[in-house]
Order: structure tokens, then sequence, then C-alpha cells
């Protein structure tokens, strides 16, 4: 139920900017962007990542082929960011960053998971976008606990959301209910 779900602390307003929880796929996210949480290599992988290939058909991996041939011949370098269309997904973009692999949290990684997310909300409005929808980068294959890295995430969105104000809806798309009510808490908290 929509109402209930707003009411049960989906919804956030930082400034003139939602920030919006839900549980799904990211792949079926109808946002002027969606970001992957892609790999240096920008070749494709498992989990989102795969699922944005799978989906998206070829044209992305090329686009990604061709950036690796100019802008980033030795990969993209973790907290990275860059953009290609969407190919067959709802959403025109794709955001691909790389979030950091979790080494127990003294090797920077809450800086470059910091840096993640803020290089994508950077590319997003310096391509006129509106809309944009995250994962949870960095805590399926790359080991992060999700309880920190969702702190990062909400605080590094809301600081942006407070400074700039060419967003209109940053949505974040957690893959399970367990998943959800920890983002959940952690807004409750922060915004
Ligand atoms: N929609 C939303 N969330 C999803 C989806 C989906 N379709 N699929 C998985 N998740 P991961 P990482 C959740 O592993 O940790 C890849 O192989 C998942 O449950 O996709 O940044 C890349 O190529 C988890 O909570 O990304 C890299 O090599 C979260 O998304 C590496 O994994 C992130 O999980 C990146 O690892």
């Amino acid at each position: 139920m929509i109402v209930g779900e707003k009411m049960a602390g989906n919804e956030f307003q930082v400034s003139k900017a939602k920030i919006l929880l839900a549980k799904g796929d990211i792949t079926e996210q109808g946002t002027d962007a969606i970001v992957n949480a892609a790999n240096s290599t920008l070749m494709g992988g498992g989990g989102v990542d795969g699922a944005i290939h799978r989906k998206g058909g070829p044209k992305i991996l090329e686009e990604c082929k061709r950036m690796r041939a100019t802008e980033w011949p030795d990969g993209l370098p973790t907290g990275r960011a860059i953009i290609t269309s969407g190919g067959n997904l709802k959403a025109k973009h794709v955001i691909h960053t790389v979030g950091p692999v979790w080494r127990g949290g003294i090797h920077g990684e809450p800086e470059l998971l910091a840096e993640a997310y803020l290089n994508s909300l950077r590319l997003a409005v310096s391509n006129g976008l509106k809309t944009i929808a995250f994962p949870s980068i960095s805590t399926g294959a790359y080991r992060y606990p999700i309880e920190k890295a969702s702190r990062i995430a909400l605080t590094t969105v809301k600081e942006f959301l407070e400074k700039e104000d060419k967003l209109d809806k940053v949505v974040f798309v957690l893959f399970t209910r367990h998943d959800l009510e920890i983002y959940k808490k952690a807004a409750k908290e922060i915004i």
C-alpha cells in the first residue's frame, strides 16, 4: 500500500528533492539513470552489473569498451564514474561506478564508497538528468557491511542534495526486504 509505505518512512525530503527507499530490481527502474555497481574492467560481471548488461543488451557493453579504449585504458579507478546509454532498459542512461572491496575498513573504503556515490550524482547533474536510482553499492560481491555502507550512501546523497538543487529524485533500490529495513533505519537517523 503506497500510503502505508510512505507512512512507514520510505520517502524523505531534502531541500527540493526526494529520497525514496524501495525494494526491487534496479533494472526495472524508469529513472533518467540507473547506477551500475561495476568493476574497474567495465566489462560486466555478476550481481547488479550482470543484470544490467543482460537486460540492457550489447549496446551498453560496446560503449563501455569504447570508454576503455579511449579514456580509461587501465580501467576505471575505484570511486570514479562514467555514463553510457541505457540500451534496452527503461532508464535512458546507465552510470557505471566502482565501489571499494571491503578489506576491514582501514584502506580508505568509506571515502571511496562516498566518492562512488558523489561522482555518480555529479555525472547525473552534468548530463542534465533529474532522477537517478542507486543499488546498494559494494554490499554484494564486494562485501562492504551494509549497515555501514547504508549510512555512507544516505549521508553522501543528503549532503549533495542540500548543496545542489538540480536533481528531483534519488531512489535507493534494495534487493531484499532485509536490506530495505537497514536503509530505512539509517535514513530515519540521518535524514
Ligand atoms: N537490483 C537491485 N539490487 C541488486 C540486484 C538488482 N538486480 N542484483 C543484486 N543486487 P553487487 P558490489 C544487490 O554484487 O558488491 C559484480 O560482479 C545485491 O544484493 O551487484 O558493488 C561487478 O562486476 C547487493 O546488495 O555489487 C563487480 O565485480 C547489491 O546489489 C562486483 O560485483 C550490490 O551487489 C561489484 O560488487
